[in-house]
């Protein structure tokens, strides 16, 4: 059983955002604003149903599945695409492959010493995030 992804976890490092936004088509002015941004992400799970909230003081995504089942998703404030989403356990990893218009896009999660670890995809490009755990938990 992989360690709980569970709670408020503020984001310590983000690498490569820039290209992943390019590879989604963000334009110039959104990529500006989002580079600055102090992401949070608050996971709850209950049973195989999550909901992730990706939260700023800019725009805020929140996205809910259960694992193994496919569901119609709309990056609404991101790059505002329906993609067919699928999440599924792969070893340690909760992985999100996003079937669409973009080849290759998804994203990945994992906890790796206390820290959550997300891994974000789009034709080649990879961002890589780490959260810590709020420390008001
Ligand atoms: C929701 C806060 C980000 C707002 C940035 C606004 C516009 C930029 C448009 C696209 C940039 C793409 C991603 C920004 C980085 C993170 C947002 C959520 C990424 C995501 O898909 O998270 C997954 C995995 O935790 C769950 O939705």
């Amino acid at each position: 059983m992989p360690a709980s992804l569970c709670g408020t976890w503020d984001m310590i490092s983000n690498v490569n955002l820039e290209g992943y936004m390019i590879a989604l088509g963000i334009s110039p002015f959104i990529r500006k604003i989002a580079l600055r941004l102090k992401l949070r992400k608050v996971i709850e799970q209950q049973g195989d149903q999550y909901i992730i909230k990706t939260t700023s003081n800019f725009r805020n995504y929140t996205v809910s599945f259960r694992v193994g089942q496919e569901f119609q998703e709309f990056t609404q404030g991101l790059d505002n695409k329906h993609v067919k989403s699928l999440v599924t356990w792969e070893g340690n990893k909760l992985v999100c492959e996003q079937i669409g218009e973009k080849k290759n896009r998804g994203w990945a999660h994992w906890i790796e010493d206390d820290k959550l670890h997300l891994e974000l995809y789009c034709e080649g490009e990879v961002c890589k995030q780490v959260f810590k755990k709020n420390a008001n938990e």
